[in-house]
């Protein structure tokens, strides 16, 4: 009795809705037919959940002839659907579509990231490639294969964030921990870049990077640098003063004052560092250049024999030059912003002015 009384439920309803179909014209009206009837809490929606008052092999034909029915409504409300008009004739819900609507705003590069497309349109120019290397390096990407072995005292020029996977593995015959790092610099892309392409190689290598380093207005804990590698027959440090003047000009467009002296970096063998005269202060001394007058932008030198052979490539045949330009520090001096910080603090009233 009870399932009869609830097939003859489902074949009312149908026709209860088939009828008032027939008067559907517009999508509004068929949307909020098909939530009243077929809707999560919908009259058809109500008859199913009083299936579970039944037994099991009555459940199986009621639910069978309830799939048809829903079957056959949802396609009839689909194919309704396709050929109704969007608009409701009432004029009350007249859609004025010339209307202008509600503005988007509209975002725009980050500072770092158009100095860095400026660097990399600079350097494709020129013939390099752009590579890219993981933020999170194994120690020995990021210390060992850039000649900085366990225990080396420049491991502590730039300390960082260790995650620590306590496991061996062996790689070209030496043991290595499979600890991680998040990467103090873009250098370990040089060994990457060696390894993937071999020599002759040109290649510039943009990224962030993090060190354990307490902040103030010229050091941030998370900064951008861009790595420069050239590696080929007969290369001398004339070819890497000329490709870093080359870059100066090309960011500030114009000749800078620069200042080339040593400097110590144990992949790099002579290594010199370049400075450039503070934007800010004009080398009068201020914070934003530790009141040095001068800005430490561009460390550099000749890729170190071991390092090329790291990299898989024979020192004997091959000579090559790195740089390592401070992405960030760059930015602050084409813009003349005096606080590195500024750059990551999300202030939008500091963003907005690119
Ligand atoms: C290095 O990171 C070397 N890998 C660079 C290199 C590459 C040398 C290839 C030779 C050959 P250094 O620690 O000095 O070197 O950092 C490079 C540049 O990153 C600096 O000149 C500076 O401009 C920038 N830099 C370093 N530390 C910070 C910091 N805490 N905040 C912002 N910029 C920084």
């Amino acid at each position: 009795m009870f399932v009869k009384n609830t097939q003859d439920k489902l074949n009312n309803l149908k026709q209860k809705i088939l009828d008032q179909l027939q008067d559907a014209k517009e999508k509004k009206v068929l949307r909020d037919l098909e939530i009243k009837y077929l809707g999560r809490k919908g009259e058809f929606t109500k008859i199913l959940r009083e299936l579970k008052n039944l037994k099991i092999e009555e459940r199986e034909k009621i639910g069978k002839l309830a799939n048809q029915i829903k079957n056959e409504l949802q396609k009839k409300f689909k194919e309704l659907n396709s050929e109704a008009s969007e608009f409701n004739s009432s004029a009350s819900e007249f859609t004025d579509v010339t209307l202008s609507g509600e503005k988007i705003e509209k975002g725009h590069l980050h500072p770092i990231t158009i100095v860095q497309n400026e660097l990399e349109n600079l350097f494709t120019s020129m013939g390099f490639v752009i590579e890219e290397g993981p933020e999170l390096e194994s120690d020995y990407y990021n210390f060992e294969a850039l000649n900085l072995p366990k225990h080396h005292p420049a491991r502590d020029m730039q300390d960082t964030f260790y995650v620590d996977t306590r496991k061996e593995t062996k790689k070209n015959g030496q043991i290595n921990t499979n600890d991680l790092v998040m990467r103090t610099h873009t250098s370990p892309v040089q060994i990457r870049a060696m390894q993937k392409y071999g020599a002759p190689l040109k290649c510039v290598v943009p990224g962030r990077v993090f060190r354990c380093e307490a902040t103030d207005a010229c050091h941030e804990h998370t900064f951008d640098q861009l790595e420069g590698l050239m590696i080929d027959k007969n290369i001398s440090i004339t070819n890497l003063i000329a490709t870093m003047k080359e870059l100066l000009k090309g960011i500030f467009k114009k000749d800078m004052e620069v200042r080339v002296r040593p400097g110590y970096f144990p992949f790099v063998k002579p290594g010199i560092e370049l400075d450039i005269k503070c934007t800010i202060c004009n080398g009068k001394k201020c914070p934003a250049c530790k009141n040095s007058g001068w800005l430490e932008l561009l460390p550099a030198g000749m890729v170190h024999p071991n390092v090329l052979k790291y990299g898989g490539i024979d020192p004997k045949k091959y000579s090559g030059f790195a740089f390592g330009l401070g992405l960030t520090r760059l930015a602050m001096m084409k813009y003349g912003i005096n606080d590195i910080r500024l750059f990551n603090s999300g202030d939008l009233r500091f963003l907005k002015q690119f």
